[in-house]
């Protein structure tokens, strides 16, 4: 009864009150308080080598439940509550959500922190403490607006450090200050996360939403996560963002070798440096002009023992994505680095003939990739498929020089989080079923396949499915006024937008089904669309993509034929606790992405542990989750990315053709900018909408649609045959051990970072 008697002890001294007399919010600063006690109780994870996670972005989300879990005290905890009249759920609303990040890559980085303390590995997360991180979505007349979010209070989970580091930049040095957050291990000790921000960052000069002086960098520098880059002021700041990260980052990591009397000579034996995307790149030229301005080093050690501690992983083919820095905009930004940067582009250049591997182009582009390729140790993809694109096709001249460089780490996500606190009773059923062993091995989870035949455990499964659909529904109808009816199909579909991800198709199928019941023909069972996405303010076709989402929202709900079979909703700003809420109610996860596209995906894993039943493209992780659960098991559609590649490569693929051949794509299209739909939408987002379907497609829409609806309207028929889909789920949840971020970590470990192997 310690803890009962801290929570009553601290409510007496904090607020004056009983622990029951206390406000929700007051028992949350309570309960932070507490937990951050527990934690002081606990072991730092220590060793002569140690791995350095460097990331833009760390999408922790909310830290209570995840923190309590991991301490092994949330039963305990959330007993003393109820006992007091209260609960975690009420309490935890009031714990502000961090949103430093935008979609799977942060999530996947806070997914590893968790693993890489579960699994005892000395580990660190270093990133920067964005005060507004990404905006807050709001919908003003079927439109997104972009808000600010902030997110930091004064009792927090961060604690100021006294860790401070000058960053000089071209036009002005500028201090640093070093906030922690504990990363604590599963039955295990702390690590950190290590959050960067500026000594003299201004709030006040942020103006209407997420508009600000994009050159007062002494004020902006950490204010937000991918500031605007449409222009070159905003590309300036992404640059000024990136260098003020790494150069704290390497001098961090050198301050500690020092610290702990290591010899920087054996730098890449005390310490991993896993540069998560390009984003921290510049951290391997900064390392080497600390080497060689501050340690005498010289050129050729500093690169060799650089080298040979950093890796580079690869999240996204798209060519728009991998950054490439104009070399004058570094000149301007960190003119310090542009000599190094040269000296390393010129050894490329003596040895390489080919231009596809150069670090500087012939149109003066720095390629940041290129850089971690040539002076990194080891490149991996996130998913099968995905690294043998970049073998195969993307980076080829690369595999073609080092191919001992490349390595694939098939992404996974944290069972604490994506299980033990968003789905208790399901995982409940599983201690009770198959032992709690799946806890610490997520393989265990295999054991559950015996039970396939079982109808007391399906009829379980089935029905915590309902009863979190009920929960969804509750939730829903509160914050979006939406009524959703809990015996219909819940269809979820929740990403970032973009048009890769085919939000799209999926709002043409919505389009197909809506005209088909105004035809006459009525589904089996009523069926529930559900999307959540944000999609970058200067993204516009992304945008569009939304509002046309929320227009079928509007003329589907309201429409009395319609609405008692078909419903929609865009959930206002999806971020990391709606995700907790939504997967578990989930019958269908759409993972729709053009093949060859999406590197991974990690609410594929996350829907399928809470068992839903994919209908996806053979993609990113959607191929080791069919090879897994086999074809009885999944719902496949469309062309397969060979098909894909081989269109770009011939550049044969018209998407009017299609549009052309086919009544069923045609009048789906045509409805985007039909009289329904102008008489609730904009004109200008619609027509430009259409225009990128009949026009571009770049992302070949309506080359799979028909296919897609087919499937679609296939899995919707299954799902009358209630016993199948309940073994489907159950196969589901038992073949999902292999994407645990365990898993994942353990594989990192061995292959790159060797910490106590
Ligand atoms: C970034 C940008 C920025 C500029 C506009 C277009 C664009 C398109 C894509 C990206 C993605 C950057 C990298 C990224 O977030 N990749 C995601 O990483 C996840 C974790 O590995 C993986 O599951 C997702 O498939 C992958 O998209």
């Amino acid at each position: 009864m310690k803890i009962e008697k801290r929570l009553m002890e601290l409510s007496r001294q904090r607020y004056g009150r009983t622990l029951r007399q206390c406000t929700a919010p007051e028992i949350y600063y309570l309960l932070l308080q507490l937990t951050k006690e527990y934690i002081k109780g606990k072991k730092a994870i220590d060793g002569d080598r140690k791995v350095y996670y460097i990331s833009a972005e760390f999408l922790i989300g909310k830290l209570l439940s995840n923190n309590l879990i991991n301490l092994g005290i949330y039963d305990e905890v959330n007993t003393i509550l109820e006992k007091h009249g209260t609960s975690l759920s009420q309490v935890e609303i009031y714990e502000p959500e961090p949103s430093l990040g935008n979609g799977g890559l942060g999530r996947l980085a806070a997914c590893f922190l968790d693993s890489i303390a579960t699994l005892g590995l000395p580990g660190a997360g270093i990133g920067l403490n964005y005060h507004f991180g990404l905006f807050r979505q709001m919908f003003v007349d079927n439109l997104q607006c972009a808000e600010r979010d902030r997110w930091i209070e004064r009792s927090s989970w961060l604690q100021k450090t006294k860790t401070s580091f000058n960053v000089k930049f071209g036009d002005r040095t500028v201090k640093s200050v070093m906030y922690d957050i504990d990363v604590v291990g599963y039955e295990n000790g702390i690590d950190k996360l290590h959050l960067f921000d500026l000594q003299t960052v201004d709030e006040r000069i942020v103006e209407t939403g997420i508009d600000f002086d994009k050159t007062n960098i002494d004020k902006n520098l950490t204010l937000f996560l991918y500031p605007d880059d449409s222009d070159e002021a905003g590309n300036l700041l992404r640059i000024y963002q990136q260098y003020f990260m790494v150069s704290n980052a390497a001098q961090l990591i050198i301050k500690e070798m020092k610290d702990k009397g290591f010899d920087l000579y054996e730098l890449d034996k005390h310490a991993v440096i896993q540069i998560n995307d390009t984003h921290p790149t510049l951290v391997i030229p900064e390392l080497i002009r600390i080497l060689t301005q501050e340690e005498e080093f010289t050129m050729d050690d500093a690169i060799s023992v650089v080298s040979r501690t950093c890796a580079y992983t690869n999240h996204t083919i798209l060519a728009e994505a991998l950054e490439k820095w104009p070399l004058h905009y570094l000149e301007k930004v960190v003119p310090v680095l542009v000599p190094i940067i040269k000296e390393l582009a010129n050894r490329v250049k003596k040895n390489c003939k080919d231009p596809k591997v150069l670090i500087i182009d012939k149109d003066k582009r720095v390629h940041m990739a290129h850089i971690d390729i040539h002076y990194g140790f080891s490149v991996n993809g996130v998913a099968a498929i995905h690294t043998d694109i970049l073998k195969q096709t993307e980076l080829k001249p690369f595999y073609d020089l080092y191919p001992d460089k490349f390595n694939n780490k098939t992404n996974g996500v944290t069972f604490r989080r994506w299980l033990l606190e968003c789905n208790r009773p399901l995982a409940d059923l599983l201690d009770k079923t198959i032992g709690t062993g799946y806890r610490k091995d997520a393989n265990e989870l295999e054991k559950l396949l015996s039970f396939k035949e079982d109808e007391s455990v399906l009829n379980a499964i089935a029905a915590i499915k309902q009863d979190k659909k009920e929960e969804l529904a509750r939730e829903i109808g509160k914050k979006e006024g939406v009524e959703l009816n809990t015996d219909s199909i819940f269809d979820i579909q929740v990403k970032r937008l973009h048009e890769y991800k085919r939000q799209q198709m999926n709002a043409l199928y919505i389009i197909h089904k809506y005209l088909e019941i105004k035809g006459g023909k009525l589904p089996k069972r009523p069926i529930t669309c559900i999307f959540g996405a944000k999609a970058a303010p200067a993204y516009v076709i992304a945008r569009d993509i939304i509002h046309l989402l929320l227009v079928l929202q509007e003329i589907v709900n309201k429409d009395p034929d319609v609405s008692p079979y078909l419903k929609v909703v865009m959930v206002t700003n999806y971020n990391v606790s709606y995700a907790e809420k939504l997967i578990p109610a989930c019958d269908i996860s759409e993972q729709i992405s053009l093949a060859s596209k999406e590197a991974s995906g990690t609410s594929n894993m996350k829907f399928m542990l809470n068992g839903a039943i994919t209908l996806g493209t053979d993609d990113g992780a959607n191929v080791e989750i069919h090879d897994l659960v086999g074809d009885d098991n999944i719902y496949i559609f469309g062309v397969d990315s060979d098909t894909v590649i081989s269109h770009y490569a011939k550049a044969d693929y018209v998407s009017k053709d299609y549009y052309e051949k086919s009544p069923v794509i045609k009048e789906a299209v045509d409805f985007i900018t039909g009289p329904e739909a102008l008489a609730v939408g904009n004109e200008e987002n619609l027509t430009r909408l259409s225009n990128e379907l009949l026009n571009k497609d770049w992302f070949m829409t309506l080359l799979d649609l028909e296919d897609y609806i087919k499937a679609k309207d296939r899995i919707f028929e299954d799902y009358e045959d209630r016993d199948k889909w309940k073994r489907m789920m159950l196969v589901n949840i038992a073949k999902a051990g292999f994407f645990s971020s365990d898993r994942t970590i353990e594989e990192y470990n061995k292959d790159i970072w060797k910490i106590n192997c």
